[in-house]
């Protein structure tokens, strides 16, 4: 299914007269705090955010799952969903694939398709945390950090594998998320799996392409629930730097322990230049993988504070990083749950770059408190969305993805096109 842009066209028109008396109202308010609206405008329009192929049928938890309907049964499908949301927002301009999940049968043709929908492939993730069917060697007890070297082997050749597939289709870089680890204490030498891992990364990396990077992301838990061999930043920095220049520390949000101070682990990995990418969600309690912003909306502002500030003071040479929604959507429609997703970020970082540094910094070295409190919360109470629906609106995309995504019933179209039944590959 596509959008036909006249569809585009005619809710813009329907909504033009609202958003354009709100525009103008906020661009007034924000020209007199000293802000050049339009420079903010186009750095939204310019923020792009990958869907992961993962994310756009029903997830799912061990108890159960519950199919949405019309989800897609291809890579060919899953492309086309993403080329809805993109044509919707203008800000879903690349998709990260999941190998052996997403295995172009034609790469030229999927390249083609792709490209025919604005998209571009961001990183590619590699598996070895499930046993596939054609494989000789389990990973129950680990992949990279495996006491066998044959099963070291497989799971090095495996992300080689993945990188192959990643050229094809005109990816840069492959993302290493490992499920390593130990349930119970005594299980693991905590030295002897570490080193293996290292080693085997570092293979992994000196079979990279010399234009593509490595991103290692980690988790402080599950599904092994004593120990992760990648359990936090320090790990992923301190292996990324043993790899070499290229490889980078991915962070994830809920891959975190509750309350863990996020920003300041940004702020940090940014300044050493090792920041290489982002997975956006959210949580209540752990790796929930909750729609983006719809708990800890102050946090993710946070983190965009520090990444914008992060960016703009690149004294280390942090590369642009890969932005993606790393989400799970069991309750609402994925394609619903991606839009808010989209929506949620594209605030964060809105409001972010409204927070007046040269004000902040002056408030902070004279210590005074309050008025860095005062500074940051003026940003983060500003209602920005007149500024995201100016950027689609001169993007050409929706006013309000969310409610012409419901106007055109997309979800009943799919389910017509593609059955009640389907399934997609994912988590
Ligand atoms: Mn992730």
């Amino acid at each position: 299914m596509h959008i036909q842009k006249t569809l585009i066209d005619a809710h813009n028109e329907s909504l033009y007269q609202r958003h354009t008396d709100e525009y103008a109202s906020l661009s007034a308010q924000l020209q007199q705090r000293g802000i050049h609206v339009p420079g903010i405008v186009a750095k939204i329009k310019d923020f792009q955010v990958a869907i992961p192929s993962w994310a756009l049928g029903a997830g799912g938890t061990r108890f159960g799952r519950f199919s949405i309907g019309g989800e897609p049964g291809s890579l060919e499908q899953k492309l086309d969903d993403v080329g809805l949301l993109h044509a919707l927002t203008h800000s879903a301009g690349a998709v990260s694939l999941h190998i052996p999940w997403d295995l172009p049968g034609d790469a030229a043709a999927i390249r083609q398709q792709a490209a025919a929908l604005g998209l571009c492939f961001d990183a590619v993730n590699s598996n070895t945390f499930q046993d596939q069917a054609d494989q000789g060697y389990s990973y129950k007890f680990g992949s990279l950090c495996h006491v066998s070297e044959a099963t070291r082997r497989q799971a090095i050749d495996h992300n080689l594998y993945v990188v192959e597939i990643g050229q094809m289709l005109g990816s840069k870089s492959i993302t290493v998320w490992l499920a390593d680890g130990a349930s119970f204490p005594g299980q693991l030498n905590f030295r002897r799996a570490l080193d293996h891992t290292r080693r085997a990364l570092q293979e992994i990396y000196a079979g990279l392409p010399t234009d593509w990077s490595m991103f290692i992301e980690y988790k402080a838990y599950e599904p092994n629930f004593y120990a992760m061999v990648i359990q936090d930043w320090g790990t992923s920095h301190l292996l990324a730097q043993q790899c070499g220049e290229r490889a980078f520390s991915l962070v994830d949000l809920g891959h975190h322990h509750p309350n863990t101070n996020i920003e300041q682990i940004v702020a940090t990995l940014i300044a050493q230049g090792k920041l290489g990418g982002f997975h956006f969600n959210d949580s209540k309690y752990g790796d929930d993988d909750l729609t983006v912003g719809s708990i800890k909306p102050y946090q993710l502002f946070l983190i965009f504070n520090e990444l914008v500030y992060g960016m703009n003071h690149n004294h280390a040479g942090n590369p642009a990083l890969a932005w993606m929604i790393d989400a799970s959507h069991n309750l609402k429609d994925p394609l619903e749950d991606l839009l808010q997703s989209l929506e949620a970020i594209r605030l964060a970082y809105a409001q972010a770059l409204l927070i007046n540094q040269k004000d902040l910094e002056a408030a902070q070295m004279e210590n005074d408190v309050a008025r860095c409190q005062e500074i940051l919360q003026d940003a983060y109470r500003t209602d920005v969305r007149p500024l995201l629906r100016q950027a689609r609106l001169e993007k050409g995309a929706a006013i309000e993805p969310f409610r012409l995504y419901r106007d055109l019933d997309v979800r009943k179209q799919l389910i017509r096109e593609r059955g009640s039944k389907t399934v997609a590959t994912g988590l």
